[in-house]
């Protein structure tokens, strides 16, 4: 057990089709503690950076697109970015948000009930959370300041 901290995006499908307050809804009621939340423009180099780790997959250049906002015509690519804390917010999280693949993930998840894939085979599974303590600690330090933290 430990208190950590995790990053989350909300994707922008879910800006698209409003989802966006039904999502934070679920994140509060998982009882982990809002510490960060800010709209981010992504650029290039930010989206490129956070999924850097993924440069070699086939769906690359399709994730950075759709992280930037851009089958989404979502203006400036803005994205709201959030930061969670809790007792082990990142596994924690990670559960409710559900299984990568929004037709694996459970229905009870937040991907499992909003996410879809698109018949072009795009993955639109509404949300980002850190995947292990590694990538959270390298994912809230490159979407945050320290100071933009209110812990
Ligand atoms: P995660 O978001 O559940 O941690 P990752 O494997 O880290 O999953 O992949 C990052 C993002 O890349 C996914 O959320 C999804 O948007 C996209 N993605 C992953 N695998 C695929 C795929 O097989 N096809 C299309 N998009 C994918
Ligand atoms: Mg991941």
């Amino acid at each position: 057990m430990a208190i950590e901290k995790t990053l989350l995006l909300i994707k922008p499908d879910a800006y698209r089709r409003r989802l966006t307050g039904l999502v934070i809804d679920r994140l509060e009621h998982s009882g982990f503690e809002m510490v960060g939340a800010k709209l981010v423009c992504v650029s290039e180099e930010l989206a490129r950076k956070h999924y850097e780790a993924l440069k070699d997959q086939p769906f690359f250049e399709n994730l950075i697109k759709y992280i930037r906002g851009e089958f989404h015509n979502v203006p400036n690519n803005k994205i709201l970015a959030l930061v969670y804390k809790g007792e082990d917010a990142i596994s924690g999280i990670r559960k409710l948000v559900g299984k990568t693949n929004p037709e694996e993930a459970d229905p009870e998840t937040i991907r499992g009930s909003f996410g879809r894939i698109t018949t072009a085979g795009q993955f639109e599974n509404v949300i980002h959370a850190s995947g292990n303590r590694e990538d959270a600690e390298r994912e809230v330090r490159l979407w945050f300041n320290d100071d933009e933290i209110i812990g």
